[in-house]
């Protein structure tokens, strides 16, 4: 391990970096220093800083084929990865230059930082752990490209009409995207439809009717103090013909525009939705596009070194981030066979040694099916490769009718993902044993040695050195360097001084200031006033039924309901924060948006909560309101019910800022809980197994409902309008819900969730143990470091050796 900021990246100093800067302004932006924008300043900063990370990315670049290392290619239909200039700086330790450079220019560091865009192309955890992923591989030193897709328009924004979701386009690439190179000379042809004829031996003619291209846009992705770098390589979609002159001589500009508008169509928005599959042909085609871009991408790298095709996975490990990229198997079997004269049988074993996948969720209705119709029609070669991949397995299995990929009329993307990979993975323990137990238990058993466990993790260089300034500069005085950014095990060291209660003091100081910085945030940019001496209790993530905002917002109301009761009894002061966005098309999801707003509105606006409780819900969560939030939280919310959250990833987050966890035992909240000790953690709800036991039983939510007077109340309250202007209609899909499947057993929970909020309460009321707890949360988060994760997939998914 290293212990000093030698390493590759150049150092400079502010004064060089001042000059860098001006020069970028004018030769890059094409700007006088006197009309200058804030933007254009931050775009001149961003390509003086982009300018350091070039050197080190050559050096990585060829170090990897100097060492002949084994590439890993991480596929993914989504990058959360959020602003990019301040990590850069921070990996790079240019943080005092900066600062001194922007200042010498009259210009306020922290609004340029903050006027850079969010790059969401990404919808929730998924996404953001492929961003935190790509950060750990370049800091471990995994010589690796993140593959995916360049959309025009990343997450929609949200606003809130009278508490109402609406939604707006996203627009980041309005402004240039000042850290992508653009590489016009790598353009690969996309096929889709048309018609297959039959080849040699087991090749084929694809003759597709439709084609786009896939040009690469390549953004460095630097790891901590430059010790390695790697590539995000996005495909945007373009035409292979502009315009089609005929009619456009005729004037019919409208036709003649025809082929780039079919073309551009492909990389034109996200996928709004992280849990139905709508069957919607875009997104095959998106998933088809960045897929087969990407594998003639890898397949093109692999033969420029010389190698032949039969030995890609020994210098190959690709990643399928879920099923997304999961048409990778037949698109590669493709390619070997009709292209590369491997016979079909070879073709197979070459892409199931190479290719891996992870599932990152096991609600059915999130796993992706396509109709046969529609893979046949978009992808007909494909569709004959999967049928021969399906039979090939039953053929070997000795199964020639359980476990079919292509089933009822429909391709499983799951189990087709499953049989064409190496390994499977889950992201937590408990994920991992409800894999093998539920959505893979009959090919868990024709092959035991498949699937693995690779518990997430969150890069501390952005979850921690990046977003709580006051924390790293006391672990970095405490434990002696910076290093431990790079080396979170290191944090342990902090588990004895929960009991030195000077550094308990500087500890909670950090987070008090943490709080009224977020407080003053909150003011300012959502108009709402909050008390920073209060508790913080946060919940940020999607919206969706089984991450339980709902159980939440009902707790909110049964406080408010017992203050009024009795104004004298003792709750702690709360501020309850929510943050996320609900699916466009997810009915339930926008009407618990507007509850927990009309909530808030009641409560906000009644006198008797001033100093007690107080809700605040801001607009368009997004990674940088994360980085507001995380570091501002006395308390975490993680109460999804329990089997359903396949790991979770603001938990870690959470707790590495010091804030203590109310949760489930769901995901890696039972790692957690192993990791900083059940006393400083709060659990409560059913265990998985009692989830289940209580639906075979029977489950009615009624009986709960009358056996918990505090829920009746809320429920009829509700009902009733009080929330809602005498609106007793608005809120029924909710409440006959709840009386009614309550799928999600939040009436179930409520009573165990609520009485241990209140031993939450009585935990605040003693402040030097409240702390004690947070800071051993803080120590026990080293193994949550995505560093660790990456670890562990390099030695047991990829076979590589990390080089740093
Ligand atoms: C599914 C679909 C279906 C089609 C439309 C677009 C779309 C986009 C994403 C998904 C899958 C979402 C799965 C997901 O985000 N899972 C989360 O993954 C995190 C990282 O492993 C994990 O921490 C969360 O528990 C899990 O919910």
């Amino acid at each position: 391990m290293h212990d000093g900021a030698t390493d590759t990246a150049k150092q400079i100093d502010g004064e060089a970096l001042r000059v860098a800067m001006a020069h970028s302004l004018r030769y890059a932006i094409g700007k006088d220093p006197v009309t200058a924008t804030l933007s254009d300043w931050r775009l001149a900063l961003t390509r003086a800083v982009r300018d350091l990370v070039v050197d080190p990315w050559f050096a990585a670049t060829r170090r990897a084929y100097a060492e002949k290392r084994k590439r890993v290619y991480y596929l993914s239909m989504e990058f959360l990865i959020g602003r990019l200039l301040e990590d850069a700086i921070h990996n790079l330790g240019l943080e005092a230059a900066a600062r001194e450079a922007v200042a010498a220019h009259g210009v306020d560091y922290a609004a340029l930082v903050d006027d850079e865009p969010d790059a969401a192309l990404g919808n929730g955890g998924l996404g953001r752990l492929a961003a935190c992923f790509l950060d750990s591989m370049s800091t471990v030193g995994v010589a690796a490209h993140g593959y995916g897709i360049r959309y025009e328009h990343g997450l929609f924004r949200q606003r809130f009409d009278q508490g109402w979701q609406g939604e707006e386009p996203e627009d980041w690439l309005r402004q240039r995207h000042a850290w992508e190179f653009e590489r016009s000379e790598v353009a690969y042809p996309i096929g889709f439809g048309g018609e297959v004829s039959p080849g040699e031996g087991d090749g084929a003619l694809w003759t597709p009717s439709d084609t786009v291209l896939a040009a690469a846009y390549d953004t460095p992705i630097p790891g901590w103090r430059g010790r390695w770098t790697n590539t995000l390589r996005l495909w945007d979609a373009q035409p292979v013909r502009e315009f089609d002159l005929e009619p456009f001589n005729r004037g019919d500009y409208m036709a003649a525009a025809a082929p780039s508008v079919f073309a551009e169509t492909i990389s034109r928005v996200l996928y709004p939705d992280d849990t139905t599959p709508q069957g919607k042909e875009l997104r095959l085609k998106q998933e088809y596009f960045f897929t087969a871009a990407s594998l003639a991408d890898i397949l093109r790298r692999h033969r420029a070194m010389g190698l032949e095709p039969r030995s890609l996975a020994a210098h190959a490990a690709i990643q399928l981030n879920d099923t997304h990229p999961a048409i990778a198997g037949p698109e590669l079997v493709r390619l070997l066979v009709d292209d590369h004269g491997l016979d079909f049988d070879e073709a197979f074993d070459v892409a199931s040694a190479t290719l891996n996948y992870t599932n990152h969720t096991l609600m059915p209705e999130a796993l992706e099916r396509w109709s046969t119709d529609l893979m046949g029609h978009a992808l007909p070669r494909h569709m004959q490769i999967i049928e021969r991949i399906d039979t090939r397995h039953a053929r070997e299995t000795k199964r020639p009718d359980s476990v079919r990929i292509v089933d009822n009329g429909e391709v499983r993307m799951g189990d087709l993902a499953f049989i064409s990979a190496h390994r499977v993975n889950g992201v937590s323990a408990l994920h991992t044993d409800l894999m093998k137990q539920t959505v893979f238990a009959e090919l868990h058993a024709l092959h035991p040695e498949k699937i693995v466990n690779q518990t997430n993790g969150v890069t501390p260089r952005r979850w921690l050195y990046g977003c709580n300034a006051g924390m790293r500069r006391l672990l970095t005085e405490t434990l002696g360097s910076e290093e431990w950014a790079a080396d979170l095990d290191r944090i342990a060291a902090l588990a004895p001084l929960a009991e030195d209660a000077a550094f308990r003091e500087r500890f909670q100081a950090i987070k008090t200031d943490n709080k009224r910085a977020c407080a003053a945030w909150l003011e300012r940019e959502h108009g709402v006033s909050v008390d920073p001496t209060a508790m913080f209790d946060i919940q940020i993530k999607r919206i969706h039924e089984y991450k339980r905002q709902l159980m939440n917002a009902l707790e909110t109301a049964a406080l408010y309901n017992a203050i009024k009761a009795d104004p004298s009894a003792e709750f702690a002061p709360r501020v309850k924060i929510f943050g996320g966005k609900a699916a466009p098309g997810y009915a339930m999801a926008k009407l618990i948006i507007k509850l927990i707003n009309d909530i808030a509105a009641t409560i906000n606006a009644d006198p008797a909560m001033k100093g007690r409780l107080a809700v605040a819900y801001p607009a368009n969560y997004n990674v940088s309101m994360a980085e507001i939030l995380i570091p501002a939280a006395d308390l975490s919310e993680q109460i999804s019910t329990a089997g359903k959250e396949a790991s979770g990833t603001g938990n870690m987050k959470f707790a590495m800022n010091g804030a203590l966890t109310v949760g489930t035992l769901d995901g890696a909240n039972v790692e957690i809980r192993d990791a900083v000790g059940e006393e400083n953690i709060f659990i409560f709800g059913q265990t998985a197994a009692e989830v289940l036991a209580t639906r075979a039983n029977g489950y009615a939510p009624q009986s709960f409902i009358d056996a918990d007077p505090r829920l009746a109340q809320v429920v009829e309250q509700i009902e009733a309008g009080f929330f809602s202007g005498g609106d007793g209609e608005r809120f029924r899909a909710v409440t006959e819900n709840l009386r009614g499947h309550d799928w999600f057993q939040v009436c179930a929970d409520f009573t165990s969730y609520y009485d241990r909020q209140r031993v939450v309460d009585d935990a605040w009321a003693k402040p030097e143990e409240w702390t004690r707890k947070a800071v051993l949360n803080a120590a026990g988060m080293g193994v949550f470091s995505s560093d660790r994760t990456i670890r562990g997939y390099a030695a047991e998914v990829w076979g590589v050796t990390p080089a740093c």
